[in-house]
């Protein structure tokens, strides 16, 4: 029974997402992330205000008279918001109602979330908790009119608030009956229940409760990305690639976050590829066909934009990385132009020739293994037709000396092909490794990381101790050695 209600809070918890978390500890360096405002209804942008309590070190954010608003803006697709602040109430009047509110806005609106009314007996003698006496002195004999004893630290908990607009301000702001009153801010936290990704904003988390879309308009709920922009970016929508630092898209073409890769090369990315004294392709080889044995430079421009082509029958080109004894796998983007391809000719993409993708012409179309269209096009330039395709591969690599290779099997003199804009991304075992054990385990961190369970980290963690050989052991690994 008891395990039957921890597993529905842990199901319950886990939707939340936590989109923003500050001050929480005693000293705050800057209290700049939010605006402070004249007051509940005037916008006026005022100085930031941080104090700290008399009795310890708390520092808080203080909202007083000539600055009684805080604000700040949002955004993250969500259909319900939970809001966690601790609030210190300084002072009162007896017998006036002060206020402390906090409201929602967004381009529709503003609404009153939480609103608490408090006076004098409201409010404890708690200076042991937060003192801040009043004025000069400290003996408190700066207030006039109020106790400046009073002092309550209330932790202020809104949760399952339903709201659906993307962009939101959350502002807390007081109406106080006497201008030595203060409101003091503490241990932020905010998290929404999540849009599923493809959603701009939604009534529900699955992908079949959009509300709007990134791009045009759901579909029985559902939202759709065009197929020059099929990938769907976290926060951004849809796109026709997925960020190349730390993003790799999965079999939904959704893009998720995996620090593993990482941007690292890219070439024949500007307009004109002429390279000096060197040939254009440069770093690139040429591999001629043994057959048709041709030395060319390798360089067609087509309207204004050079490509590094023609290349003819079994011609080929290859790059050769650097040495990385941590690459496991790299992800190839390149844009191909073929011309008068006959049905069953392929254009093969190769690293360290185990490993390979290709693009095969059928009658119709062109058919894609082991990599992805990214975009595609009919272009015509020194009066031939290219069909262009932008094409995704992710392969992987077991070589410390990874080759990189682009080459065609062909039918017919006719056909060829022209390629530029090309990007490398590596692929780690892990972030941050020099050297793999295996597949995700490394065996050597990069500098200034230390080894801690096939992981490189910036610090041992603390329930593990840092070896002379700059590994981090965990107490439960010690003990396992022990026995
Ligand atoms: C805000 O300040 C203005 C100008 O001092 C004042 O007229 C107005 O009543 C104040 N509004 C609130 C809600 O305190
Ligand atoms: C939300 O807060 C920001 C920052 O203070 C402000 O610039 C913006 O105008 C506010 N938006 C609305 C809808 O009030
Ligand atoms: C390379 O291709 C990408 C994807 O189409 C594009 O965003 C980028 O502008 C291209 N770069 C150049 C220099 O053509
Ligand atoms: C081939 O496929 C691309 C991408 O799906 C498409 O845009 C194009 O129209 C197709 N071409 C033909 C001739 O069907
Ligand atoms: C570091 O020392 C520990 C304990 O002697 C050993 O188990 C581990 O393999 C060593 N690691 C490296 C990278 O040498
Ligand atoms: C020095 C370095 O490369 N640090 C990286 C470790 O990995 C994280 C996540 O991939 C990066 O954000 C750091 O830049």
């Amino acid at each position: 029974m008891f395990f039957t209600i921890f597993i529905i809070i842990q199901l319950s918890l886990c939707d939340w997402r936590l989109i923003y978390s500050n001050y929480y500890s005693e000293s705050i360096n800057s209290a700049n992330d939010w605006d402070f405002k004249q007051n509940c209804s005037i916008n006026q942008i005022q100085g930031s205000s941080i104090k700290q309590c008399g009795t310890n070190p708390l520092e808080f954010l203080r909202l007083k008279d000539d600055k009684t608003k805080l604000e700040k803006e949002f955004y993250y697709p969500h259909y319900q918001i939970r809001i966690i602040t601790d609030v210190i109430f300084f002072r009162s009047l007896p017998g006036a109602d002060s206020e402390f509110n906090i409201f929602l806005v967004d381009n529709f609106g503003s609404s009153q979330i939480h609103q608490r009314p408090y006076q004098e007996n409201d409010l404890q003698t708690y200076e042991k908790v937060c003192s801040y006496s009043c004025g000069g002195g400290g003996g408190g004999g700066g207030c006039s009119n109020v106790d400046d004893q009073r002092v309550e630290i209330k932790t202020i908990v809104l949760t399952s608030i339903v709201h659906n607009t993307p962009n939101f301000n959350i502002s807390y702001c007081f109406m106080y009956q006497d201008n030595d009153m203060r409101i003091g801010l503490r241990n932020f936290l905010i998290y929404v229940k999540p849009c599923h990704f493809s959603c701009l904003s939604c009534s529900e988390s699955t992908e079949l409760n959009c509300l709007t879309c990134y791009q045009g308009t759901p579909l029985g709920g559902k939202c759709l990305c065009d197929e020059a922009n099929q990938y769907v970016q976290l926060l951004i929508g849809c796109t026709q690639e997925c960020n190349r630092d730390y993003y790799l898209a999965d079999s939904k073409q959704h893009c998720q976050f995996d620090p593993r890769i990482k941007s690292e090369l890219s070439y024949f990315t500007s307009n004109s590829l002429t390279n000096v004294n060197l040939l254009p392709y440069q770093p690139w080889t040429f591999i001629p066909d043994p057959f048709y044995y041709r030395n060319q430079e390798m360089l067609i421009s087509c309207s204004g934009i050079d490509l590094i082509g023609q290349f003819y029958n079994y011609e080929g080109i290859q790059l050769e990385l650097g040495l990385n004894k941590a690459l496991k796998f790299i992800r190839i983007r390149v844009s191909f132009y073929l011309n008068s391809w006959q049905t069953d000719s392929q254009l093969i993409i190769t690293v360290d020739s185990f490993s390979r993708a290709s693009i095969l012409k059928t009658a119709t179309n062109y058919t894609y293994s082991q990599s992805s269209l990214l975009y595609y096009n009919s272009i015509s330039c020194l009066g031939l037709n290219y069909d262009l395709v932008r094409i995704e591969t992710v392969l992987k690599t077991n070589s410390y000396n990874s080759i990189i290779r682009f080459q065609a099997v062909t039918g017919l003199q006719s056909e060829t092909w022209a390629f530029r804009n090309v990007t490398i991304d590596y692929g780690l075992c892990q972030n941050n490794c020099t050297e793999c054990e295996t597949y995700s385990r490394c065996l050597i961190c990069d500098s200034g990381y230390q080894l801690y369970r096939g992981t490189c980290v910036s610090s041992c963690p603390i329930h593990s101790i840092l070896l002379t050989n700059g590994t981090c052991q965990d107490y439960e690994d010690l003990i396992e050695i022990n026995i």
